[in-house]
């Protein structure tokens, strides 16, 4: 490949000369690089390159009469000879940086390392008149570029930014092409994970214990909750262009604590929150769209459509949402709608039993709350949104007082023979106390209780 670049400060360029890029300059190497003076390109004594921005204002303007006569010369310049066929001519790119860009990235990289001639334009001052840029795009490829929203006094450092960038991916410059691998910007999409070296102590601070293992496995999913994390706290936008077969099933675990969920269209921002009253008509579509989806097979439409009708109406929700002594609500938001929601009753007193005997009889402790519903949109069944929300119920309900007493347990009764829940359930800490029976639609259904203890949090008010 050769690269030319041009500029009004050639030794602004010499680190091109050192290191690795240097040496890929060097003879043999795979890169020609030419720095050139635009000066050398003027035709008055004083060597004058710029001149008053037409309109007025402050700052000078390069001119466009010079910058034409230095880039046809250089855009001239044979590159090396390559095998251009027909599929695949001869490609020469003309890049120009400018705070006005484009964001370089790392795909648009990868795209001019195929280039066989690159030529860099450096403006400086106000920036070069804007019929060039106008011109080299009406006759040959051009690309406005910049390195990121803050402004440098001149397109010098891009250049050099961009000739490593380019360069250290011709091939033999990199001497281990695997580290061009796993690295941020890479196929992954995610930023890279933390490294560590001996000592292994320093200062304090441990290389973490998992690394020093050898179990490769366990590194690697260690490595990938990293990248999955910095990428969550540092570049938002990354994970959120995350396509979804770029998330792993194993991923949803790491991403939902994190404060992401995952779709069919990919991450997506989980929140949840405490229901408002204007969330009723929402939660009463939710609950109606979920409930027959967590019926027993033999229970008829008919029944379900009663239930429905009798407990999960808009109207319902506004006396739930309006009785926070009583209720807890919970909704979990992806991408910004309520996907599910939680449902808590409280007790009215610190010894209240639950409703029913047969709970009563297999949930001794008092104060005792019940998780009455948990519901989730079935297209985000494994997004991670299910978790999170009984997460936050636990924790909610840790702070929550009855007559000054915190509660000692809560528990939910779910049909027994969806093994889905109950796995749901025990991974979450509940423990199976029993069954109970209950009514959907004037017939008895048989349910598995289960019960765990609230999770530890401050005392909060329950209605935010
Ligand atoms: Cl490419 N040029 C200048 N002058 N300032 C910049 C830039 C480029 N990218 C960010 N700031």
């Amino acid at each position: 490949m050769r690269i030319d670049i041009v500029s009004i400060f050639p030794e602004y360029l010499r680190p091109l000369e050192l290191s690795l890029i240097g040496r890929a300059a060097g003879s043999g190497g795979p890169l020609q690089l030419q720095v050139h003076d635009l000066r050398d390109w003027t035709d008055d004594p004083h060597r004058t390159v710029d001149d008053s921005p037409a309109g007025g204002g402050a700052g000078m303007v390069m001119r466009p009469d010079i910058w034409g006569r230095a880039l046809d010369d250089v855009l001239g310049a044979p590159a090396p000879p390559t095998d251009s066929t027909p599929d695949q001519p001869h490609r020469t790119v003309l890049a120009i940086p400018t705070p006005s860009g484009m964001p370089l990235t790392q795909r648009t990289v990868e795209d001019l390392a195929t280039a066989d001639h690159l030529v860099i334009a450096c403006g400086r001052y106000e920036g070069i008149d804007a019929r060039v840029a106008e011109h080299y795009s009406e006759r040959m490829e051009t690309i406005e570029f910049s390195l990121g929203d803050y402004v440098l006094n001149g397109g010098e450092v891009a250049a050099l930014a961009l000739v490593e960038a380019v360069a250290r991916l011709l091939p033999g410059v990199v001497g281990n092409p695997e580290s061009l691998e796993e690295e941020s910007h890479g196929a992954a999409g995610l930023l890279e994970y933390p490294v560590y070296t001996r000592p292994i102590q320093w200062r304090g601070h441990e290389v973490p214990e998992v690394l020093l293992g050898g179990h490769h496995a366990r590194i690697a999913r260690w490595r990938r909750d990293r990248a999955l994390e910095r990428t969550a706290a540092r570049r938002p936008d990354l994970l959120a262009a995350l396509a979804p077969e770029q998330v792993y099933p194993d991923d949803r675990g790491t991403l939902a604590p994190l404060g992401w969920g995952v779709t069919a269209t990919g991450p997506v921002p989980l929140r949840v929150r405490p229901a408002r009253p204007d969330d009723a008509a929402r939660l009463s579509s939710v609950a109606s769209a979920t409930f027959p989806l967590a019926c027993p097979p033999e229970l008829d439409a008919e029944a379900i459509a009663e239930f429905i009708a009798a407990h999960l109406t808009r109207e319902r929700f506004e006396e739930y949402l309006a009785d926070s002594e009583r209720y807890l609500v919970l909704a979990g938001e992806m991408g910004g709608e309520i996907a599910g929601y939680t449902l808590s009753v409280l007790p009215r007193s610190a010894g209240e039993a639950p409703y029913a005997a047969d709970v009563a009889e297999v949930v001794g402790e008092r104060p005792a709350a019940e998780l009455s519903k948990i519901y989730v949109l079935p297209e985000y069944h494994g997004s991670g949104l299910a978790r999170t929300l009984l997460t936050e119920t636990l924790r909610v309900l840790g702070g929550v007082r009855i007559e000054g007493e915190p509660l000692a347990v809560v528990w939910l009764g779910t049909n027994a023979r969806n093994r889905r829940a109950q796995k749901f359930y025990a991974a979450a800490g509940f423990e199976r106390r029993g069954r109970r029976t209950f009514q959907v639609g004037g017939r008895e259904m048989n349910d598995a209780v289960w019960a765990r203890p609230p999770l530890e949090s401050a005392p909060r008010a329950v209605a935010d």
